[in-house]
């Protein structure tokens, strides 16, 4: 949890200030989001008992502004000899009935099937604090008539009168898939069919075997299906379609975020009919190095969606954000010649930057950050003019053996304008890199050096120009006190 105690600064190091995490152990999925009575909601796959994956339960904290954020007690934990004795895995949870129905996925081991997985429920009181479980399975596996690699996730959801499941599932040989359910009293739930397969669409996307956490959010005019796929090369993808019967009518699909460590994405709808998000970024350091650590996993910042004018989806930081904002720098109108680096006067580790490029006769345009003075250790983000090619570079990131190297990000359909904006957070291992509100990147980075602060802006091939660049050190969440209003 961000810093429940408020005035507790000092940090263990690399965790984060203001991004929601464990004080110790393992988080994964972000699950049940969702706000009552004013107070958002958050779950999340947790292990109390250590930072490594473990059994998991379902962790608890609630937030008024989606800024601060108080842990609560744990609100579901797996049952010894019950259908989620081998964990507790991730579900949703809907307030539109009294009680609250959390629905999740009951995992126990077999010693001749394997992992079973079995769709269970809880109901909550007021508060979504304690859950009473119900007695029985609610949906005992796939349908016979399915060869399945996987039964998981399920994500309820109001469809008319009706509700509906869609439960996480690949099917052999052919590749992931998500099932509809259909219930008229929560209970008793009846198979529907695919609702979206591989099959349904052309992609150029490795599309994996799996998919898991299945979530469905209004965007707009359009619904947007969100897949986790159980594969290192893209995995979250974003369906933009319309809800047809009982399957989806996919229209375009895209990567949500271009980086290495995002995955599990959860939605919801606030009350402004805004649609938020909000995923896990995994660590990228070994596991010997989480367990020295003592905690592991970080959730992103919470992201509003929006269609863009052309095809792609809008993708931006929470508004909240803004009240963490303290020492501010401006800087207009600076030339970026080609091949120099620009060094910016503030310095920090945790900090956001707005930049607003103009790209004149500059092939690339970047940003070094989480610096050392001397170039030893610094995180690059850039992009390509030409076409829209948005790089993270961690190559140099630390001088550590056990923090995870390499080059991470992608092409989408967006190409930069000749003017195009970098917004960028910077919270100790977390980075999230916005590109004019369109494209997202997040990576984990591991600096071993108290003096990587520094931040430079860069363009190659030709001069470029910053038109506008803001710097803001941000509070860490929970901390100090902050204006009441954003700004
Ligand atoms: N994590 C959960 C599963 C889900 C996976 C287990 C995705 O329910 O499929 O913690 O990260």
């Amino acid at each position: 949890m961000a810093c429940p105690e408020r005035g507790i600064t000092r940090l263990a190091p690399h965790m984060p200030g203001y991004h929601f995490r464990p004080e110790r152990n393992w988080i994964n999925d972000p699950v049940g989001f969702t706000k009552v009575d004013g107070r958002y909601h958050l779950f999340f796959q947790y292990n109390p008992l250590g930072p490594e994956p473990g059994v998991k339960h379902w962790g608890h904290a609630v937030s008024r502004d989606l800024v601060d954020w108080e842990s609560l007690p744990i609100a579901l934990s797996p049952t010894e000899g019950g259908p989620d004795e081998g964990g507790c895995w991730s579900g949703s949870i809907t307030t539109l009935v009294e009680p609250a129905h959390l629905f999740y996925t009951g995992v126990r081991h077999d010693p001749r099937r394997g992992r079973i997985e079995v769709v269970c429920l809880a109901l909550g009181d007021r508060d979504l604090q304690s859950w009473r479980k119900h007695p029985d399975v609610l949906i005992h596996g796939p349908p016979e008539e399915l060869d399945t690699v996987g039964f998981r996730d399920p994500f309820i959801w109001r469809d008319g009168d009706a509700w509906c499941l869609l439960v996480g599932s690949g099917i052999r040989g052919i590749g992931g898939a998500v099932l509809l359910y259909r219930s008229e009293d929560l209970l008793s739930w009846r198979y529907d069919g695919v609702f979206f397969s591989v099959a349904s669409m052309q992609s150029h996307h490795e599309m994996g075997a799996m998919w898991e956490c299945p979530q469905l959010i209004p965007v707009g005019d359009r619904h947007v299906l969100l897949i986790s796929i159980d594969n290192p090369v893209s995995p979250v993808l974003y369906v933009v379609g319309r809800v047809d019967g009982s399957g989806f009518g996919a229209e375009r699909i895209g990567r949500l975020d271009l980086g290495p460590d995002f995955f599990a994405p959860t939605c919801f709808v606030d009350d402004d009919s805004r649609p938020l998000i909000i995923a896990w970024a995994p660590e990228g350091r070994s596991s010997d190095a989480q367990i020295a650590a003592g905690w592991a996993g970080v959730m992103t910042l919470p992201r509003a969606l929006a269609h863009g004018p052309g095809s792609g989806l809008f993708t931006a930081p929470a508004r909240e954000l803004a009240m963490l904002r303290r020492m501010h720098w401006q800087g207009v109108g600076i030339a970026l010649p080609n091949g120099v680096d620009v060094s910016m006067p503030l310095a920090g580790s945790r900090l956001e930057i707005a930049v607003r490029i103009r790209a004149g006769g500059a092939s690339l345009v970047g940003l070094r950050f989480r610096m050392s003075p001397d170039g030893q250790e610094a995180t690059v983000a850039s992009v390509d003019i030409a076409t829209g090619r948005l790089t993270f570079d961690r190559t140099a990131s630390s001088l550590a053996p056990d923090s995870t190297p390499g080059v991470y990000g992608g092409v989408t359909e967006w190409v930069p304008g000749e003017r195009f904006r970098l917004h960028l957070f910077v919270d100790e291992s977390i980075v999230e890199l916005f590109v004019d509100d369109t494209l997202a990147l997040t990576g984990r980075i591991y600096p071993t050096r108290a003096d990587s602060i520094g931040i430079a802006v860069f363009a190659v091939g030709g001069a470029a120009e910053i038109e506008a660049i803001d710097i803001w050190q941000l509070a860490d969440a929970g901390i100090d006190p902050r204006p009441t209003d954003p700004t």
